[in-house]
């Protein structure tokens, strides 16, 4: 290619004497490598140039730049049990610029799908690249150093859940110690499950403690686990018996169950009533209950009489209760003469103490 010939202002000169022109040609620099320039008497330069291929585009090798590794944010996890198994794999990625995604080259210390112990841990995951580099052109380099990139996150595993408490659909019954009833325990009724705890669940703690002699008592308990969670209340009933059962009354009134015929009293008279002393848990005889004793008697309707019973309460007024320490026997005098007690009737005498059926036995008058 040629050019017109262009004005160039004209600078020093150099060692030799030679004119230096210094110039920017207003033309794209893009074909032009090298020139030709003549300098003559009057100062008018030509300058002629010749067209050149242009340069090969600069064609470097750059850096290895890290895999980008994505972890997860921190996160909690209610425990399912004594360790927790927590999956974050899903939420793993990796992009490394020379070799693409890296995701299944993650590794975490400890593994997505791990058990977790209640508390914090810290999991820590890394990934490495293979050390690949690029030109600039995008064509592939020699390979360079391997490049690893780290994160870590905390699972925290949380137990905010009581245990399952268990006990009694029905009613316990559970025999006294001593005249004061007992102090039970519990275990042998009522019992936790934590799903942290398992078989370390801290016994149920239930009140009251120690119950009285007497019929459907209410207990209530309440189980917590290690942690502290503690369960709503849970309320069974049980009854503080003697353990022997009810017992029937004995000589001169018939004991009907064992087949004897029903007694028959003259009315007006004084019928001695008597029974043996029920038992402890431990088998002894529950001799001192006579001040607590209670006696009801019943009407029992004849067959044709359809009056309904009566119940009277005949304790009061009445000789006391007393044990008979030589006979072995409660004693209990009971009068006949009071209106409630008719030639022809049928009576049951029934006796508790602090509710507890102690003896029971059946009687007519003449
Ligand atoms: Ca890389
Ligand atoms: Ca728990």
């Amino acid at each position: 290619m040629t050019s017109e010939p262009i004005t160039l202002a004209v600078g020093s000169t150099n060692a030799s004497g030679d004119q230096i022109l210094s110039f920017k040609p207003e033309v794209s620099n893009e074909g032009i490598s090298q020139g030709k320039l003549e300098v003559n008497s009057s100062a008018t330069v030509t300058v002629s140039f010749t067209t050149c291929a242009p340069p090969p585009p600069a064609s470097t090798v750059l850096d290895n730049k890290a895999p980008v590794l994505t972890v997860p944010q921190d996160f909690s996890r209610e425990a399912t049990g004594r360790v927790t198994v927590v999956d974050f794999a899903e939420q793993l990625s990796a992009i490394d610029r020379e070799e693409g995604n890296l995701t299944d080259k993650i590794t975490c210390t400890p593994v997505s799908g791990s058990g977790f112990a209640v508390g914090a841990t810290l999991v820590t995951c890394s990934v490495s690249d293979s050390g690949k580099r690029l030109r600039t052109d995008g064509s592939a380099g020699p390979d360079g150093e391997v490049l690893t990139t780290t994160a870590s996150f905390t699972v925290t595993v949380e137990d905010n859940t009581a245990p399952d408490l268990t006990v009694p659909q029905g009613t316990v019954s559970i025999p006294a110690i001593d005249i004061n009833g007992v102090s039970p325990d519990y275990s042998k009724w009522v019992s936790a499950w934590d799903l942290v705890d398992e078989e370390e669940t801290p016994m149920p703690v239930c009140t009251p403690a120690s119950l009285p002699i007497g019929l459907e008592q209410t207990v209530e308990c309440t189980a917590t686990d290690s942690r502290g969670n503690r369960s709503d209340p849970q309320s069974f009933t049980v009854n503080v018996t003697f353990a022997s059962a009810s017992r029937g009354l004995l000589q001169p009134v018939n004991d009907t169950r064992n087949g004897l015929p029903i007694s028959l009293f003259k009315a007006g008279s004084t019928i001695p009533l008597k029974f043996l002393p029920p038992t402890f848990a431990g088998g002894d005889a529950a001799t001192g209950l006579a001040g607590g004793l209670r006696l009801v008697v019943t009407t029992v309707p004849a067959s044709g009489n359809s009056a309904e019973e009566e119940t009277t309460d005949l304790s009061s007024g009445s000789t006391a209760w007393r044990y008979d320490l030589t006979a072995g026997q409660y004693v209990f005098n009971l009068s006949t003469k009071n209106p409630f007690f008719r030639a022809g009737m049928g009576y049951r005498a029934e006796i508790s103490f602090q509710g507890v059926p102690v003896a029971r036995g059946d009687f007519r008058l003449k």
